[in-house]
C-alpha cells in the first residue's frame, strides 16, 4: 500500500478538521442512518473522542462521525481514492449514503476506490463509524464477558488484556485522492547489498498496455508493457551512500506509467541498508549495531492516540537529546509519519503488531485468519522504510507449558512466522516474551529473543540491588535454552514527577533512575545481548486500577515530555557511548 501523495498527476484533499460526531450510547442508530446526524457534537479528526469531552471518557461504543466536502469537477475523469489512517475497531465508511468501506483492526489504514459514489463538482456526504466497543475476540482484546467481574488487567476498569488506555475515534488523517484510471497501485523495494543494487518491483491496478519508466539517482530505465500487471527489475547505485543510524541518506525512486495518453507518477523514498542477525550480532549494514531506546505509546493529553506532528517532532527531538538510537512501536502499528521521520533521521525501530494481551483461548483457526490478514496489512503499509530493523510479531503472549496449549501456541506462532517471512523475507523476526523459556517455545521460530523484565518492580518489589542475582540467572536461563541474540525490550519502575525519597523507594525519582542505571550495566556487561528498551518513552494514560496513579508512570519523561531524573542519567550514560 503506497502512502498518499500529491504529485503531478495524483491530488491529494486532506479531510481533517472538525466534523460532526455522535456518540451512539444506545445502539439507536442502524446502518439505515447515514445521510446526516441530526444530534451531533463537533469532534477533531484525528484524536480520540475519549479527551475531547469528559462525559465520553468511558465511551467504548459506536462513534459516527460525519464530515462534507465539495469534490472539484475535473477528478471526474480520474479514479478517487478514501483514505483512513486508522479507525479505532470495526470500521464501516459511506459516502453520499452508499457503503465504501468495511474493516476490522485499528492501526493501519483502510482506503476504497470511491470514484462511482462520489459527486463531482458537488457537495459529498462522508459518514464514518468507529466502533470501539471492547472486544474479548479482537486484537488486541478485550476480557471474556463471562469473567466480567474479574476485571482486566490487573484488575483494571474498563476490562481490557492491555496496559493502555482503548481511546476510541478517528485517529489518523482522512484524505481522498486521485490516480490515473490506470496506476501504481504498488512498489516493492529491496536492498539485498550494501553494494547499491535496488531491486524494485511496481505492481500496476491491471494488466496494462503502456510504458513504464523508473529513475532512481539519475539511472532511468523504461520498459513497454503488454498486458503486464508488474516489473520487476533492478538499478545499481553507484557509490552508495547508506542508510545508517544518525547518517540517514535517502533515495527516491520515481515511477512513471503512461497509458491511454495519461501519466500516473508515484515518488517512493528508501534507504539503501541491509539488516540481518549473524551469531550474537544484529548487522546494520555488515556492522554490529546495539539497540539503544524505548518502548514507546501514541498517546498524549487531550488528543489520547490521535497522531500529532508537533508530539511526534517532540519525540524525536527527546531521543536525539538522550541519545537514543531506536524505539518500539509497542503495541501496535504507529501513523506512517512516525517511520517517515525515522527514515529521516536514522532511528531504528523495531515495528510490532497489535497482537498485545493475546492469551490462551485466542489460538484458534479463526483468529489466526484475522491475525495473518493484520501481518500482511502492516507489512505491506511498512515495507519500503529504511529505519524499520525488524518486525515484533507479539507483545507477552500468554503461552503457558502446558502440553495442549503449547502445541497451539506454537502452531499459531509459526504460521504468524512463515506469514511474516513470505511478506518480507529481509527482516529479522522476533516476538516479546514476558514469562519464562519453558513458556516460550515459539521463540524456536525467530531470530532474536525479546524479554521484558521487571525485576526490582513487580519481581522482589523494592529491591534493586538484592534482585540483580536473580534477574542475570532469567537471562542466562533464556539465553541458554534458546541461544539466541537478546533484546531487553523492557525494563524499568514508575515515578512520579517531584516525588524525591531518600534512601530511593518505589515510585520515587530517585529509585527509578538507580534501577535503570544498575540494571543497564548488567544488561551492557552480557555479549548476547544486542539491546535494551526502557520502558517507557513517556508515561501515558491506561485503564484504572490500584497499581496506576492516573498513568503508567514508568515515562522517562512526564505526559507532557519533561525530564525525570532518569532522563538525565541515562543522557549521560548514553552520550558518552555514542
Ligand atoms: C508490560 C507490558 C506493558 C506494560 C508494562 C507495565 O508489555 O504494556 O505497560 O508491562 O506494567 O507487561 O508497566
Amino acid at each position: 500500500m503506497l502512502y498518499p501523495q500529491r504529485n503531478a498527476s495524483r491530488e491529494l484533499m486532506c479531510l481533517d478538521g472538525c466534523w460532526r460526531f455522535f456518540a451512539d450510547k444506545n445502539n439507536e442508530i442502524s446502518t439505515a442512518f447515514i445521510n446526516g446526524l441530526t444530534e451531533s457534537i463537533p469532534m477533531a479528526v484525528p484524536g480520540s473522542w475519549n479527551e475531547q469531552y469528559t462525559e465520553l471518557f468511558d465511551f467504548h461504543g459506536k462513534g459516527w462521525y460525519e464530515t462534507h466536502t465539495s469534490i472539484p469537477k475535473h477528478w471526474e475523469n480520474q479514479r478517487v481514492f478514501l483514505r483512513l489512517g486508522a479507525v479505532t475497531g470495526k470500521a464501516a465508511a459511506w459516502i453520499n449514503g452508499q457503503p465504501v468501506l468495511e474493516h476490522e483492526g485499528s492501526a493501519l489504514p483502510i482506503e476504497a476506490d470511491v470514484s462511482a459514489f462520489v459527486k463531482y463538482g458537488e457537495e459529498n456526504t462522508i459518514v464514518v463509524l468507529a466502533d470501539s466497543t471492547l472486544d474479548p475476540w479482537g486484537l488486541p482484546p478485550a476480557q471474556i464477558e463471562e469473567k466480567e467481574a474479574r476485571d482486566g488487567f490487573y484488575k483494571s476498569y474498563p476490562a481490557v488484556n492491555y496496559d493502555f488506555y482503548p481511546y476510541g475515534g478517528i485517529q489518523r488523517s482522512v484524505y481522498l485522492y486521485t490516480t490515473e484510471k490506470e496506476y501504481i497501485r504498488d512498489i516493492i523495494i529491496t536492498t539485498p547489498t550494501t553494494d547499491g543494487t535496488v531491486h524494485y518491483r511496481i505492481e500496476f491496478s491491471a494488466a496494462v498496455n503502456g510504458t513504464l519508466s523508473v529513475e532512481i539517482d539519475g539511472q532511468e530505465k523504461q520498459y513497454r508493457l503488454l498486458g503486464q500487471e508488474s516489473v520487476e527489475d533492478s538499478i545499481v547505485v553507484q557509490n552508495p551512500k547508506l542508510w545508517e543510524i544518525g547518517q540517514p541518506n535517502l533515495y527516491q525512486l520515481h515511477a512513471e506509467l503512461t497509458c491511454n495518453g495519461k501519466t500516473d507518477r508515484y515518488q517512493e523514498r528508501f534507504g539503501i541498508r541491509t539488516v540481518c542477525v549473524q551469531g550474537d550480532a544484529f548487522l546494520l549494514n555488515d556492522k554490529p549495531v546495539f539497540f539503544r531506546g524505548f518502548g514507546k505509546h501514541e498517546d498524549f493529553h487531550i488528543i489520547g492516540k490521535g497522531f500529532s506532528h508537533a508530539v511526534a517532532i517532540k519525540d524525536f527531538s527527546l531521543l536525539k537529546w538522550i541519545g537514543a538510537n531506536s524505539f518500539r512501536t509497542s503495541h501496535y502499528p504507529y501513523d506512517e509519519s512516525m517511520l517517515q521521520y525515522a527514515d529521516e533521521m536514522g532511528i531504528m525501530v523495531i515495528a510490532e503488531t497489535p497482537f498485545v494481551g493475546l492469551c490462551d483461548r485466542m489460538y484458534r483457526q479463526d483468529i489466526l485468519d484475522k491475525a495473518n490478514v493484520v501481518i500482511e496489512e502492516m507489512i505491506a503499509r511498512d515495507k519500503n522504510h529504511p529505519s524499520v530493523v525488524m518486525w515484533s510479531l507479539a507483545n507477552e503472549p500468554g503461552i503457558g507449558a502446558d502440553e495442549e496449549h503449547r502445541v497451539k501456541a506454537e502452531y499459531f506462532f509459526r504460521e504468524m512466522q512463515k506469514t511474516a517471512r513470505r511478506m518480507d523475507g529481509t527482516r529479522p523476526l522476533t516476538y516479546v516474551a514476558c514469562e519464562e523459556p519453558e513458556n516460550n517455545t515459539p521463540f524456536q521460530f525467530f531470530d532474536v529473543v525479546c524479554i521484558n523484565k521487571y525485576y526490582g518492580w513487580y519481581i522482589g518489589s523494592g529491591r534493586i540491588e538484592g534482585t540483580l542475582k536473580n534477574l542475570d540467572a532469567c537471562l542466562e536461563r533464556f539465553r541458554n535454552t534458546f541461544g539466541k541474540p537478546m533484546i531487553i525490550t523492557e525494563f524499568g519502575a514508575d515515578a512520579i514527577d517531584g516525588i524525591h525519597h531518600d534512601p530511593p523507594l518505589m515510585y520515587s525519582e530517585e529509585f527509578q533512575e538507580k534501577m535503570i542505571v544498575e540494571q543497564y550495566q548488567l544488561f551492557c556487561s552480557k555479549p548476547y545481548i544486542i539491546g535494551t528498551h526502557v520502558w517507557a518513552f513517556a508515561d501515558f494514560q491506561t485503564t484504572q486500577t490500584t497499581a496506576r496513579p492516573l498513568l503508567n508512570r514508568k515515562g522517562i519523561f512526564t505526559r507532557d515530555r519533561q525530564p525525570k531524573m532518569a532522563a538525565h542519567a541515562l543522557r549521560k550514560v548514553w552520550n558518552k557511548e555514542n
